[in-house]
């Protein structure tokens, strides 16, 4: 049976699980547990810390895994990197205080940064040539210039409002991360299979991100027309109405163009148009 790795608590872990449970697989909410069954699918769960997972999953602890790129970049196992999942994301950079003189990388040189991300600074630095010292923290690296620590910080950024209140600025964007399904790369046979079940779900949830159903009435003369306008998975589907001379039309349209197109439709002649989200997208 599967052992997927979930973040036992934290940023990731309730997205992990509404991930899951959209694809139709239960989770227990139970943060004291280590390991438990899932409903709907033949698989466990394990919670662990988020820094943890790259290595139970190298290790065959846990066949699979949800967990950050930056956390799989910076252990550096060998798991194969099997799909993004579309959230958790964020950046990891480097920030120097407000005041300071920045004037490119050259700034690091004998610099010290604090960072919880040696790896990545210290591959990021040598493949810039840049000779700085990389200082080691766990946890609040953004006080570490305040205190005396460090010169700067090479750190994850979401929306910047943590370097804003330390009184630092975002310098250089090093490493872009999302949250991704990581994968043991010895798994037998049955695990593979098992494995392209769940991708499977999960893809056909992300597609129907974004993606709304919208049916409208038409006039039949403008059907040609309308079909130029509307995407489908193949094409529209094309249903007649009971009043001669109309007909009902239903597609899948992306939500960045649907008002554009539901304007074009109306100035066609469409009629009672509805948009309903989609929850899923099987192709
Ligand atoms: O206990 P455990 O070790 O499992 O959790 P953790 O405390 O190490 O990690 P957690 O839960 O904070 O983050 C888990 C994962 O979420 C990270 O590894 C990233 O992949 C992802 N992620 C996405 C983030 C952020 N966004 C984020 N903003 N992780 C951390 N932050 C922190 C960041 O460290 C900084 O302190 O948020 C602050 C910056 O946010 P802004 O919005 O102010 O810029
Ligand atoms: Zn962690």
């Amino acid at each position: 049976m599967l052992r997927i790795a979930i973040q036992a608590k934290g940023r990731l872990n309730e997205q992990s699980i509404g991930l899951l449970s959209e694809a139709g697989i239960g989770v227990a909410e139970s943060k004291r547990k280590l390991i438990s069954r899932a409903d709907g699918f033949p698989m466990k769960v394990l919670y662990l810390r988020d820094d943890d997972i790259p290595q139970a999953v190298a290790m065959g602890v846990a066949d699979l895994g949800i967990v950050g790129l930056n956390e799989v970049a910076e252990k550096n196992f060998p798991v194969e990197r099997t799909m993004d999942l579309g959230f958790g994301s964020c950046r990891i950079s480097l920030a120097v205080d407000r005041t300071a003189d920045y004037n490119g990388l050259d700034y690091f040189r004998g610099k010290r940064v604090a960072t919880s991300y040696p790896n990545i600074l210290a591959r990021f630095f040598a493949e810039k040539g840049i000779d700085a010292e990389i200082h080691t923290i766990k946890g609040s690296v953004e006080i570490a210039p305040a205190v005396g620590m460090s010169d700067a910080i090479f750190d994850i950024v979401s929306s910047g409002d943590t370097l804003i209140s330390n009184g630092l600025v975002e310098v250089e964007k090093v490493f872009y991360s999302k949250a991704v399904l990581i994968a043991n790369p010895k798994l037998d046979e049955q695990k593979r299979r098992e494995t392209a079940q769940l991708t499977f779900r999960f893809n056909s949830i992300l597609e129907s991100r974004g993606m709304k159903y919208v049916l409208m009435n038409l006039p039949q003369e403008k059907l040609d027309e309308a079909i130029t306008i509307l995407p489908g998975m193949r094409s529209p589907t094309v249903l007649p109405l009971a009043q001669e001379g109309w007909c009902s039309i239903h597609a899948v349209i992306c939500e960045s163009q649907l008002w554009e197109r539901i304007e074009r439709l109306k100035a066609l002649g469409a009629e009672g148009i509805l948009v309903l989200t989609l929850e899923n997208m099987i192709r």
